[in-house]
């Protein structure tokens, strides 16, 4: 994954540089106004774009994110009021969700409904007999799903998100007119199939294969996947399979490709539904292709590019999970809130009580971070911001961890009532686990965001240094850069700011930020220097450098939209206030420990030390420690 700089070179570079002169200060802007993200940045980047990604080198690019990206024109916001409201209506009316589960299905009137509303078919376009949702648009569409019935919604889900979308990003005009219509209006049914008994996180692991025909007319595809959502279910399948492809050098590799495959080609069985802890009644099975014969036409993207064709549908898939889960969380909260209201004990209302208190003031600022990160991600997907795969797989890390504790803490709240399946919200609680292991687990998209990050800074360390060895024309930019990485070194700010682009209100908030993005640029820095290419593996470090991206995106993103609030004066602006001002101290606080853990040497030890004690439970087969009763 990681092509970093040079250690030994590297080293003895950064020492000089710290002894170089410093930079002018950014200049500052007037507040609530889109900036031109170059005065912000002190390199100009070949690819901008990422807020997340440009934190990894301390710097602040806060296009896309400030202002709150608004991308909705009125005759979209009002196609979308029109659809909102009859699918809540919809929803709270006809589907039953405790009897779905007890189906282990979903009841055949929901279904039509759904069918008839269009929601099998939200985002392809209107001509191919879809509705034409933009992201935005889809992203408020789930989030009524999501406030309802998560089994539902992963079977819209794994049918839209991720089953089809292959063919809507990458697949041919014919490809499209094919096989859209019927998908869209829910007479076929789509499945992604990419994982397989050995190859879950490690995607590119895959042993599924197709064989080109001698002729070059078909591919012949065998191989199996499991835990495939909608895998019983589905007619139309985009899976990825091993093709041997030609490179350049007359080498044959063997190389993923994406295919859509038919049921109806012949050799494609699929496996009892599975038994699960929740989403129960979407159907999750294996799906197993035995010399399916595939047309050479029905090669999704080019061929040896099926990795990328599964990274991307993934990537554009993730804004879905956190507005879904928005709307669990807002319904769940809305449980708490009742109950903390209604419920008396020693004579008082328990929401009089701080203990009460801190637990609905956090869910409500989880929910407000994971509504303004699905917002601004489904945003700047629909702004084509080229790069936002970083940003999709924290909203999705950010949402799954998030709606788990708003659930629950929504049992603690509850207390007794909230462990009785009456409530609905242990059925929540059981539909939620999966959130954080499907679709890229929170663990492996973690080291995703942290690598890729150190990666970006470590090619932009290795620009400088390319400038620094040929410093023809670029000094202004090499004294600048030099500037300041010596400024973060000794802790002193680096002048990136987002005063004048923030309400004064939340100046301070607006500081944190600030400070933070310093912090992380100068923790990635000091890694890099320290370990080099082997950072790879510091899994214990790299946990904690994601978690301070993930902290700092946070942010971010509620100080965008708390000063849209407060801006334009909206009712809820002084609540938004607090929950941001909130926010920000706390997440501040967790990066100033995340980044102290991942450099400190007392960490390091700890991090050794849970080396040792998981190697020697593993393998003893459990925990070796003696009983202390000694038997
Ligand atoms: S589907 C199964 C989900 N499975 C996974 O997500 C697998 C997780 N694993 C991975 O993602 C990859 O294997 C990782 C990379 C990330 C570990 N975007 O050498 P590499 C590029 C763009 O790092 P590896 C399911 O669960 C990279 O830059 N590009 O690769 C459905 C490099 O490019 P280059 C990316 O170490 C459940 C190349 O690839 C990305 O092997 C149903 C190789 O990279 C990326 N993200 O592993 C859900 N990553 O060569 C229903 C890597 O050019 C959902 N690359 O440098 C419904 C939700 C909606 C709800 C709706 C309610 C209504």
């Amino acid at each position: 994954m990681l092509r970093l700089v040079g250690t030994r070179l590297a080293r003895k570079w950064w020492r000089q540089l710290w002894a170089q002169p410093l930079a002018k200060p950014a200049c500052r802007l007037p507040y609530y106004r889109a900036l031109p993200r170059a005065k912000y940045s002190s390199q100009k980047d070949p690819e901008p774009g990422s807020f997340v990604r440009s934190t990894f080198n301390g710097q602040l690019v806060p296009d896309h994110v400030f202002p709150f990206p608004s991308v909705l024109t009125a005759e979209q916001t009002q196609f979308l009021q029109a659809l909102v409201d009859p699918c809540a209506r919809f929803f709270q009316e006809v589907n039953d969700p405790a009897k779905n589960e007890k189906l282990e299905g979903i009841e055949e009137a929901t279904l039509a409904g759904l069918k008839a509303m269009g929601a099998f078919g939200l985002q392809v376009p209107e001509e191919l007999g879809g509705v034409g949702l933009t992201n935005t648009q889809y992203a408020r569409v789930v989030e009524v799903v999501g406030v309802h019935d998560l089994g539902v919604g992963i079977s819209l889900g794994a049918h839209q998100s991720i089953g089809f979308k292959g063919i809507l990003l990458f697949g041919t005009r014919s490809q499209k007119e094919k096989y859209l219509p019927k998908l869209a209006s829910g007479e076929t049914v789509a499945a992604f199939c990419l994982t397989e008994p050995s190859s879950g996180s490690d995607a590119a692991s895959i042993r599924t294969v197709a064989e080109p025909s001698a002729c070059g007319n078909f591919y012949t595809l065998n191989g199996g996947k499991i835990w495939i959502s909608n895998g019983g279910t589905a007619e139309i399948f985009t899976v990825f399979a091993k093709t041997p492809v030609k490179e350049r050098t007359g080498e044959v590799t063997e190389k993923i490709s994406a295919f859509i495959v038919e049921r109806a080609f012949g050799g494609v069985t699929s496996g009892p539904p599975e038994k699960k802890m929740g989403i129960k009644c979407s159907n999750t099975a294996e799906v197993h292709f035995d010399n399916v014969k595939v047309p050479a036409e029905n090669l999704l993207g080019e061929l040896g590019k099926g990795f990328k064709v599964a990274m991307n549908i993934l990537n554009n898939g993730r804004f879905g999970m956190a507005s879904a889960l928005a709307g669990t969380m807002r319904g769940v909260i809305v449980k708490a809130a009742e109950h903390a209201a209604a419920r008396t004990q020693f004579g008082s209302k328990i929401s009089r009580y701080g203990a009460i208190q801190e637990k609905i003031a956090h869910m409500a600022m989880l929910h407000y971070v994971t509504e303004s990160m699905a917002y601004v991600l489904s945003a700047n997907m629909d702004m084509r911001v080229p790069d936002y795969k970083l940003e999709a797989a924290i909203s999705k890390i950010f949402a799954s961890e998030a709606a788990w504790h708003v659930a629950d803490e929504c049992i603690q709240v509850l207390g007794g009532m909230g462990y009785m399946q009456e409530t609905g919200v242990e059925k929540v609680m059981r539909d939620l686990r999966i959130f954080r292991i499907f679709e890229g687990t929170n663990d492996i998209l973690r080291l995703f965001v942290a690598l890729a990050g150190i990666e970006y800074a470590g090619d932009q360390l290795k620009r400088l240094q390319k400038n620094l060895l040929k410093p023809a024309g670029k000094v202004g930019a090499i004294l600048q850069e030099i500037g300041l990485r010596a400024k973060r070194k000794v802790g002193i700010s680096t002048g990136s700011s987002l005063q004048g682009i923030v309400h004064p209100d939340l100046d301070g908030s607006a500081d944190l930020v600030t400070k933070a993005v310093d912090l992380l640029g100068e923790a990635v820095e000091s890694l890099l220097l320290k370990y080099g290419t082997k950072v790879v593996d510091k899994q214990f470090h790299l946990k904690r450098i994601a978690d301070a991206a993930i902290d700092i995106y946070a942010m971010a993103v509620v100080l965008s939209r708390a000063t849209r609030s407060l801006s334009l004066g909206q009712p809820t602006a002084e609540h938004e206030k607090l929950l941001c001002q909130t926010w920000c101290h706390e997440a501040f606080e967790r990066v100033r420990g995340n980044l102290q853990a991942a450099k400190s040497p007392p960490w390091t030890q700890s991090f050794t030390n849970k080396e040792l004690i998981s190697d020697a439970v593993v393998q003893n087969g459990g925990v070796l420690a003696s009983h202390p009763l000694s038997f």
